[in-house]
This record gives C-alpha cells, structure tokens and sequence, in this order.
C-alpha cells in the first residue's frame, strides 16, 4: 500500500548516492537549499570522523522538479561522494583495474561484515562494507527532506534532540563522555528523542498490524544503521493505567489531553496529539582499540580491522531518524487523503472532515 515510494544505491566510496522517489503528487513546493541545509545537519554533531571533513553533501535534483514544484512524476537525487577521488581504482566497475588494496577478511563484531559475507559469498569484506555503512544515510536525509518539505505544505513540522550520550544524561556532559571515548579508541551510542507536531487524526488503521502506524515508524527508525530499540511515547513499564493513560476532556467542541505518555499514536493511528518518536542507538561497531574476532581467510583468532569511522554518530542520527519517519508520515497522508496535485490533497483533506471536528 505504498503510495509515497524510493529506492536508493550507491556504495560509501563509490561514485555518488542516488535516490529515485515515485508518488509526489504535483505542486509541492521542493527548494533544494532545505535539502542542503539537512545534509549539513547530517554531517555534523561532536564525535563525527574524518570523512565528514572531505565531504559537503550536496543534492543534485535529476528530475520531477520544474520551476521550484514537483511535477507529480519521479523525483531522481544523486549525492556526490567527494572521497570516490581517492577510490576511484579500488571501487572501479571494471574488472581490469581489480585491486586487493583495501580488502580485509577481519570481521568487525557488530557490523554486517559476518552474516553479510556468508550470506553474499564475500571473501572481500569490503564488498559488504561499502553499502552497509552509514553514508547510505546521506541520500536518506535528501529523500526524508523532500518529505519534510511536503508535510510542512500541510502545516506539519518536526524537531529532535539528543537525549543520551554514553552514560551521559545532560547535555553538559555530552562532549566529555565523547572525548573519552575517543580518546581510549572507543565508541558510543545514545538515546534520541524526535516529535511531529501538526498531525491529523487517524493515519494509520487500527484493523490490520501491517497498517498501524507505530509499527510503520518502528520500523523505519529501527533499520537506521546501529539502532536497537525504538519508543513511542514514553515508557510504560512499571505504570498503572490511570498513571499512564492520557485522559480526555473538552475544550468548547474539541477533545484535548493534558498529557501524551502515548506519544501521539492510539490504536495504531495518530490521536492529534504530539508523535514521540525515541530511538536507542548502539556504539559505532568500527573501533580504534579492535575487539578480538576471527580472520575469515586464514580461519585464526585476530584483531578486528579498523577503518576510518566516527565516535559517535548519535547527533546525526536524530536527523536520520527525522527523515525516516518523514517519509512514513507522507505515505499516510497520501493513503488517507489522496489525490494527484496538492489542491486535491487539501480538497480531499477539506471534504474528509470527521463528525468529530477536532483539528
Ligand atoms: C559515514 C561515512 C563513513 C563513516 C560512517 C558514516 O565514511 P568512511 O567509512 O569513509 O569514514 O564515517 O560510517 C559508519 C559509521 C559505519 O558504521 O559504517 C557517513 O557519511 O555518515
């Protein structure tokens, strides 16, 4: 049932990433310098590496746009990778230039390296290491941007903040635990925190699993590379229902909460309130000081392989995370409201009015 669709490719050191978005209705207004500006955000965050420092991460808008709006036919995006300079020889497509710089048959625990490399037949790990990384985020961020920009159309917004660091609760102490870690060749993960606001009532359905919205978000943010727990709302373990349920009352005709511990979903589908979206990331698994493992071509106990990689990434992942739940959230809107161009979307959304007016 997906009306809002993308696909994206490229490898981390390859020559660029690419998106291709099928299902933008017409007269949405996409200004590439928003996407720009996302990209940056991505980009940035205390603990990131040395790669940010080659990379500017611009959008270069193939298609689907004309004179600033979508046409209403597939938007194409390519990011270029600056770095591909350097690896032009070693990510070569073809195979007289083949290569054995830059292989590594170490597995990093915690990456795909492992389960990828059996799965695939890959002796070179780096043939699962380039599309396992996190730089597939960057062409996400473009795509989850275009999203962005048609929620905001319909007056919806979103923001994120970082909840947790390490061990690290405060913000103050954020970078601390951070240059710790860098410093003793570690990494770290952390918890992020991302709310919409502005949502209409009943996207997503109550009547089937595959069309409640929480599990749709749930997934979207759980497949970010490192993540390992999503919430909605807050944490319900330990609670009573009258200590965690959000009660209703009335403010002249409309229905309204003086809480939302369920992060703006009930039943599978928005209730107006606030979404609340937290998501729990796991530490980078490329480490300067290696873990112990297993050389998959000599079959002996070693040292993981080490490449270029960042200390933590949990700033950018907020972003990530933003856009991952964008691209759902446009999806919903297309499925409840529907249409080709924006003036039907608002027409539909018009006409679609409850019995219960609330927003
Ligand atoms: C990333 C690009 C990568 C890594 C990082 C994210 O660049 P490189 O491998 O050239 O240093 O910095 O990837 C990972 C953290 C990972 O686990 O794969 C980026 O653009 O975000």
């Amino acid at each position: 049932m997906e009306k809002f669709r993308f696909l994206t490719a490229g490898e981390s050191h390859g020559k660029g990433l690419t998106a291709i978005i099928e299902g933008i209705p017409s007269g949405f207004e996409i200004n590439p310098d928003f996407i720009n500006a996302e990209l940056k955000r991505r980009q940035q965050g205390y603990g990131r590496g040395g790669r940010m420092k080659i990379e500017t991460d611009t959008v270069e808008i193939l298609s689907g746009i004309r004179f600033g709006k979508t046409l209403g036919s597939p938007v194409a995006l390519f990011i270029k990778n600056k770095d591909f300079e350097n690896w032009e020889k070693i990510m070569s497509i073809n195979p007289q230039d083949y290569t054995e710089e830059k292989s590594f048959s170490a597995y990093r625990p915690g990456h795909a390296d492992f389960a990828g490399s059996v799965k695939y037949n890959q002796k070179d790990l780096r043939n699962i290491l380039e599309r396992s990384s996190a730089r597939q985020t960057a062409i996400e961020v473009a795509v989850g941007t275009v999203a962005k920009q048609i929620l905001n159309t319909l007056g919806i917004s979103c923001s994120s903040k970082i909840l947790q660091i390490g061990k690290a609760a405060n913000e103050a102490d954020f970078h601390k635990e951070i240059d710790t870690a860098k410093e003793s060749g570690d990494t770290l993960g952390g918890k992020i925190e991302v709310i919409f606001s502005g949502l209409p009532v009943g996207l997503g359905s109550h009547v089937h699993w595959d069309r409640k919205l929480d599990g749709l978000v749930a997934q979207a943010v759980m497949s970010i590379p490192a993540i390992k727990a999503v919430e909605i709302g807050d944490n319900p373990l330990g609670l009573t229902g009258s200590e965690y349920h959000d009660e209703m009352y009335l403010e002249g005709e409309k229905v309204v909460r003086k809480t939302n511990h369920a992060g703006g979903i009930e039943g599978g589908m928005t209730n107006g309130e606030n979404l609340v979206v937290k998501a729990i990331m796991k530490p980078i698994p490329t480490l300067r000081k290696p873990l112990n493992t297993v050389d998959s071509s000599t079959m002996q106990e070693t040292q993981a392989h080490f490449e270029r990689s960042d200390t933590c990434a949990v700033e950018a992942c907020a972003v990530v995370a933003e856009a991952r739940i964008a691209c759902v959230l446009v999806n919903e809107i297309l499925l409840k409201f529907g249409g080709d161009s924006l003036e039907e979307i608002l027409k539909n959304k018009e006409h679609g009015k409850s019995h219960i007016d609330c927003f």
